[in-house]
């Protein structure tokens, strides 16, 4: 028997005049694609875990954003100033930055975070201590950029760290990053290695010593591989990193990041999707956003249009399981650029499925969905937004599926 469902269509279709043809959408609900697994938040504020505990206007985000993680990063040059003692399988606490007040901002944001709003932690590295790099302070800054020059310590550094949040809080942090480690080959613009680079062959030396690390401690954190893009030497390098059995047990997801995305020719883009369709780790776009439209100024039509390409690609096409947009505070309705961006996060929680959708008119951005809790969606029309209900039960059908609220990627068990 078949049932009426839900269905949210997020569609975004410039402005036409009367006498324009008739445009047909159709989705098709037998055809399910991803279903979204994580929707968080980038808070990239909290780059290296200085600054005060956890500012309101972020506390205001965790309150009021439909949202399941943030993600934060990690305070490495004060956690471990200096090695501890010399052996990578032996953490010695004196040698750690327990009391130092980055470390004690980071550990109460954290345990707030999961307490006061129920999110889960995605904890990102952008910064290491000195002694733990090749060359710190590289001639150029990215080319070539910083290199570790201890994996097993790097590895022991971050077990530390993810051990004193848990004994502090009880709260494990789910996920761990590099940001943007891995590095494009020269002909795909050579990017990336921001801050600090890993190839292949260290991010699988990486992942495994700190899985036997993390089992040792009793920890159940998860690794998010760090791409900038989606290009297809990140490609190669990601399938390459994934291969390996001993690696892939302890990855959650994939992380890239949209700026490129906008731009990007459709055969790399779907070579990233056609490998993620199949791949039994996901990717999620950890930092979703368009600094073309921010730049550009424009009216609720330009930025409205620029973001659902943008989601139309992330979502139909790079077949993310999440996204995590840049929002330095909650998006205000002042700010066309970030409100136009919350109306589409807004409607993809976890428990959304893709399914496949067509469009007769190629200014019509959409991508469709089930299982949604509301039937909202954001129509442009006249170069004015309209806020209107869909109601899609007369178009469309499927059997029922039951929603899942929480975060189903891999991480720790949920207390
Ligand atoms: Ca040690």
């Amino acid at each position: 028997m078949k049932h009426a469902i839900a269905a949210t269509a997020i569609l975004l279709a410039a402005a036409l005049p009367a006498t324009a043809p008739a445009q047909t959408v159709s989705a098709d609900f037998g055809r399910r694609m991803q279903t979204i697994a994580a929707n968080g938040i980038n808070m990239e504020g909290y780059h290296v875990g200085q600054w005060e505990e956890l500012r309101e206007d972020f506390a205001a985000m965790l309150r009021q954003l439909p949202c399941n993680a943030a993600r934060i990063g990690a305070p490495m040059i004060e956690w471990e100033p200096a090695n501890d003692n010399g052996d990578a399988d032996s953490i010695r606490w004196e040698g750690f930055g327990t009391d130092h007040i980055f470390v004690t901002r980071s550990v109460n944001r954290i345990r707030r975070m999961r307490e006061e709003f129920g999110v889960d932690v995605w904890l990102s590295i952008w910064n290491l201590p000195d002694w733990l790099l090749e060359n710190p302070n590289p001639a150029g800054a990215l080319h070539p950029a910083r290199r570790i020059n201890d994996i097993d310590e790097a590895a022991e550094s971050i077990c530390a760290l993810l051990l004193h949040i848990k004994r502090q809080t009880g709260v494990e942090v789910r996920w761990v990053s590099f940001n943007e480690s891995l590095q494009q080959d020269r002909e795909d613009g050579g990017w990336g290695g921001y801050n600090t680079l890993l190839t292949a062959d260290e991010y699988i030396r990486l992942i495994t010593k700190a899985g036997e690390l993390f089992r040792r401690h009793g920890l159940h954190t998860k690794w998010m591989v760090g791409t900038l893009s989606i290009k297809p030497s990140e490609l190669r390098q990601v399938r390459e990193i994934l291969a390996d059995r001993r690696v892939r047990r302890h990855v959650a997801a994939v992380d890239f990041h949209g700026y490129d995305i906008y731009d990007m020719d459709d055969g790399t883009i779907r070579r990233w999707g056609d490998y993620f369709a199949k791949s039994r780790i996901p990717a999620l776009c950890g930092e979703l956003d368009n600094y073309k439209s921010d730049y550009r100024g424009g009216d609720w039509a330009e930025h409205g249009m620029m973001t659902a390409r943008l989601y139309n690609k992330v979502y139909n096409d790079t077949r993310s399981v999440g996204s995590f947009p840049w929002f330095p505070a909650v998006p205000e309705e002042a700010s066309t650029y970030r409100y136009a961006d919350l109306h589409f996060f807004a409607h993809i929680p976890s428990g959304f499925t893709v399914v496949a959708s067509e469009s007769s008119d190629d200014d019509i951005q959409l991508f469709i969905g089930d299982l949604l809790p509301t039937g909202d969606s954001v129509i442009e029309r006249d170069g004015a937004p309209e806020f209107r209900r869909f109601d899609t039960s007369d178009h469309f059908s499927a059997e029922p599926a039951t929603a899942r609220p929480q975060l189903s990627l891999r991480g720790p068990p949920r207390g």
